[in-house]
């Protein structure tokens, strides 16, 4: 494989789609040495296929605002790999998603689901609708169009899309209420991240976050050290933050800094049950800002403008979104004495941080390993739809700690570079090898 020349030709292709690019070339690189290995990959042209979605699904979605106003937004679904089970991946409402930033999304999810041991393809899809300021009565309105148009190419054995960043429950009821009553039948395993009353899984919307957390204990603990006491900044106050703080103060860990696209809240006491429910109000809002927190609870305090990367601590979480913690961040972190940063988001950490963090030998692992607790969890759904039962949280817990333990010792086999354990590298071989050799057994499709 000649990275360079796939590149070049990707970028002639497909031009300014940056984060599809970035995404891209992050696996190539880890890739190519055992890629080069296998002569039976390059004559199967694995590597040329796996980087194009097998579809792209785009359609407009027209709706009416509380005004009486009509709005029309894009919508899509990136059906991106099938090779090891049907497509599976969340779906993305923020003003900024277009088709990179979808194809990143669904490239990155086809490594991640190979990774979770369950069966399932990568895909990805959303709207650049923006949430922020919309009443739910707009939501329901715009979640029910974007239905109307999705519903005939998804189901729960050809594509099962869930949530991500502005899809919540919320969101999920809303369109699985379009969805059935569309195809009139009672589907519940088309859409994962459903409500616990009608076919969702315990455990599923703290799932990311509680599985980003098991794995960085594995992380910790190989590497001789424990969260007990540790401090640890989070980006973001979403789903995702969400279960990432409440693991992380129950693990005895403390949770000293959360953020907004607004600025940062300084929380130097640490997470309580009280703090840890309002972040779900926060997200319920619609607001998308972080400021009420510091008004809400007086020992914090709120600093605009500032991310949460300005904040000392031992242990650094993005959890909001991608490249949102860049080479000038790694370093202000590096220079405060941060020892560990698991990204939480996709793609959080732009290839200049990674870079950073790798040279200072710190402990680093990258989203497609930390955050697959959540899709892994999705599974579970599936597979709880499928047999007409639900576990108890406890069996959804238990589940998810296994899983994140395989992928841990996948990332450790996988990316041992002697005296470094080389996360990225290891995530991204151990993801790429089962869809290759799938691919591979699957013959020229
Ligand atoms: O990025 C992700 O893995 C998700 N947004 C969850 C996808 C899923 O299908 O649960």
């Amino acid at each position: 494989m000649d990275v360079k020349k796939i590149m070049l030709d990707l970028e002639r292709k497909h031009p300014g789609e940056n984060e599809y690019l970035q995404a891209v070339h992050e696996v190539l690189e880890s890739i190519e040495e055992v890629y080069n290995q296998h002569p039976e990959f390059e004559k199967a042209k694995i590597v040329e296929r796996i980087v194009e979605p097998d579809r792209i699904i785009t359609f407009r979605v027209t709706w009416v605002d509380d005004r009486g106003e009509i709005q029309t937004n894009l919508g899509y679904r990136i059906q991106f790999n099938s090779a090891i089970g049907p497509y599976k991946g969340g779906i993305r409402f923020h003003k900024a998603v277009n088709p990179s930033m979808l194809k990143f999304l669904g490239f990155e999810q086809t490594f991640k689901n190979a990774l979770t041991t369950l069966p399932m393809g990568g895909a990805k899809g959303g709207s650049d609708f923006d949430p922020v300021g919309k009443s739910d009565a707009e939501i329901m309105r715009f979640c029910q169009a974007f239905m109307l148009e999705l519903w005939q190419n998804i189901g729960p054995d050809t594509d099962v899309p869930a949530g991500d960043v502005g899809v919540g429950g919320r969101e999920i009821g809303f369109m699985y209420g379009m969805y059935k009553k569309l195809a009139r039948e009672y589907n519940t395993g088309v859409l994962t991240g459903k409500g616990l009353t009608w076919g969702g899984s315990l455990i599923r919307p703290e799932a990311t976050g509680f599985g980003a957390l098991y794995f960085v204990e594995h992380m910790l603990h190989r590497a001789g050290k424990e969260l007990k006491g540790a401090t640890i900044a989070i980006s973001g106050f979403g789903n995702v933050a969400w279960g990432a703080a409440k693991k992380a103060t129950e693990l005895g860990a403390k949770v000293i800094a959360i953020s907004g696209p607004d600025g940062v809240i300084h929380n130097p006491n640490g997470m309580t049950d009280e703090k840890i429910a309002y972040m779900l109000q926060l997200r319920a809002s619609n607001q998308n800002i972080v400021a009420p927190f510091a008004e809400k609870f007086p020992d914090a305090t709120f600093v605009p403008g500032k991310k949460a990367w300005s904040v000392k601590c031992d242990i650094a979480l993005p959890c909001a979104f991608q490249n949102e913690l860049t080479g000038a961040d790694a370093e202000e972190l590096l220079a405060n004495g941060t020892w560990c940063v698991a990204e939480v988001s996709n793609m959080g950490c732009t290839p200049e941080a990674i870079a950073a963090f790798q040279k200072a030998r710190i402990l680093f692992a990258p989203g497609k390993a930390v955050n697959a607790g959540g899709v892994a969890t999705s599974g579970l759904e599936m597979t709880q739809n499928a047999m007409h039962i639900s576990w108890s949280a406890a069996e959804v817990d238990e589940k998810l700690h296994y899983i994140m333990q395989s992928i841990h010792e996948a990332c450790v086999k996988a990316g041992n570079e002697g005296d470094y354990i080389n996360y990225v590298k290891g995530a991204n071989i151990a993801g790429f090898l089962k869809v290759a050799q799938a691919m591979l057994e699957q013959g020229i499709v």
